[in-house]
């Protein structure tokens, strides 16, 4: 069955529990909101709705039910490989039920014939000056698409609200299916030939990503799968899923929504760290010439720290555990490379920096984020612009607020307006 016959038949469920909900508990409250969360970046507070992702304080990510390990077990695989087609993680967060080998080529197949990009996008970023961030170029890209919204054209031709999810599925296909070449083409652009990558009809999504790439490594396809896998969504709160929400709350197509939370994910505090932590694990190896020992790393990263600096890769907003991302690249690592010396250190960093910062006391959570491993996975298969990494981050994260978008559009989500108060209010209260 195709994405949409299946949200087609989960849809009149889905729309009775949310007005029964509605209707029943309109008026439940969930949570109080204090004066330091308002203040606090609104960490904790309960006001987004998604049942495309869970992220556990205390377990990490499960998408649509299901843990990292349980996606990458149960997710249908291309013969002979390890992980699975990123075709059916798109299936299982579109539709909450874990797709077959067929549901999954359906949709990777689908991702083929929608996978040409107009020339004019190419030109639009051969166009710019050459010191433009790959993630400028990647923002403009996706922006210059939005000619091509189905949403935006039927819109305005008039249609009914609850089909407003129907163009909205056709465009997050069409846009999930141009990102790898889109990305390949800012790779070669930024630092190779500049050349057009070419699709590959006889390989799936993660493996013509690492075709274009020109990696000829096996394990880079592999590497393509799990990382856009565990890459694609987060819950609703981080900055690239709210800002691509609320954008799209407006009705603004997944063009204008998606490249807002592309350039929130620009931001060093969100997917910037992935390079930042690579640099990090460098710069130790430039100290040191070679893989420290424990206690000169324990050094290094006092050092780090009395010079006002972060870890980069270490610490979360939610979690209060090792993520599991970062276990899945770390296991992955192990098992294909584990003499590199990168990920040697960044085993022992794993050893070293959580008591570290415990020991500081600030950190709520002293364990490593996804970003503490994931440059290191592409430096050892030859992506080595730092700046690139976070065009990654944006093609895994397509396929997560994507598919936030279309429920929110089938459910009907409104236009998202919080209310601010004065310091004054605040002070007063
Ligand atoms: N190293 C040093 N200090 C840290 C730290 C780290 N890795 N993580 C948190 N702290 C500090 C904070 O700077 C803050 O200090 P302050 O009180 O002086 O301002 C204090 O601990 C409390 O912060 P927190 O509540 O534990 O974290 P947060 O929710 O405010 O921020 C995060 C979360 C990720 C931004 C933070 O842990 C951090 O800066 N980590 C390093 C950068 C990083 O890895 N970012 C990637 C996040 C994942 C992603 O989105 N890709």
């Amino acid at each position: 069955m195709n994405i949409k016959e299946k949200i087609l038949e989960k849809l009149p469920e889905m729309r009775s529990r949310v007005k029964k909900l509605l209707i029943e508990k309109g008026d439940h409250v969930i949570d109080y909101v204090t004066i330091g969360q308002v203040y606090g970046g609104m960490r904790n507070s309960k006001v987004l709705v998604s049942d495309i992702s869970y992220v556990d304080p205390e377990e990490g990510i499960r998408f649509r039910g299901y843990s990292i390990p349980e996606v990458l077990e149960k997710l249908p695989k291309p013969d002979y490989a390890e992980m699975p087609y990123v075709g059916g993680l798109y299936y299982l967060l579109l539709t909450g039920e874990i797709p077959n080998k067929d549901d999954a080529l359906i949709v990777e197949n689908d991702w083929l014939i929608r996978s040409q990009v107009p020339g004019y996008v190419f030109e639009t970023l051969k166009n710019l000056p050459e010191q433009t961030h790959p993630m400028t170029l990647f923002t403009l890209a996706v922006q210059s698409l939005q000619t091509q919204s189905e949403f935006s054209r039927q819109y305005h031709e008039g249609m009914k609200k609850e089909d407003y999810w129907i163009p909205m599925l056709e465009d997050s296909l069409n846009l999930t299916a141009k990102l790898p070449i889109i990305a390949a083409y800012i790779y070669n652009l930024k630092y190779r030939n500049g050349e057009i990558p070419i699709v590959d009809h006889n390989l799936d999504w993660g493996a013509n990503f690492a075709q274009m790439m020109c990696i000829k490594d096996d394990g880079y396809a592999e590497l393509a799968r799990l990382y856009f896998i565990i890459h694609s969504d987060h819950e609703s709160g981080n900055v690239s899923a709210h800002a691509t929400h609320l954008v799209g709350s407006s009705l603004a197509d997944i063009y204008y929504a998606f490249s807002a939370g592309l350039n929130g994910l620009a931001g060093p505090l969100h997917g910037l760290a992935n390079q930042e932590s690579l640099g990090w694990l460098l710069d130790v190896m430039d100290e040191f010439g070679r893989v420290p020992t424990k206690e000169q790393l324990r050094e290094y990263t006092w050092k780090t720290l009395e010079s006002g600096k972060v870890i980069p890769g270490y610490g979360h907003a939610v979690l209060r555990v090792p993520d599991p991302r970062f276990t899945a690249q770390m296991n992955f690592a192990k098992k294909r490379f584990p003499k590199d010396d990168l990920v040697k250190l960044a085993d022992l960093v794993f050893e070293v920096v959580p008591q570290v910062l415990k020991e500081q006391g600030k950190a709520k959570n002293p364990a490593p984020n996804v970003d503490a491993i994931t440059g290191t996975l592409q430096y050892y298969y030859g992506i080595r612009e730092f700046d690139f990494y976070t065009v990654l981050f944006g093609v895994g994260r397509a396929l997560g607020v994507s598919a936030n978008l279309v429920w929110a559009r089938a459910l009907g989500q409104p236009l998202e307006r919080p209310k601010s108060l004065t310091t004054r209010m605040l002070e007063e209260s």
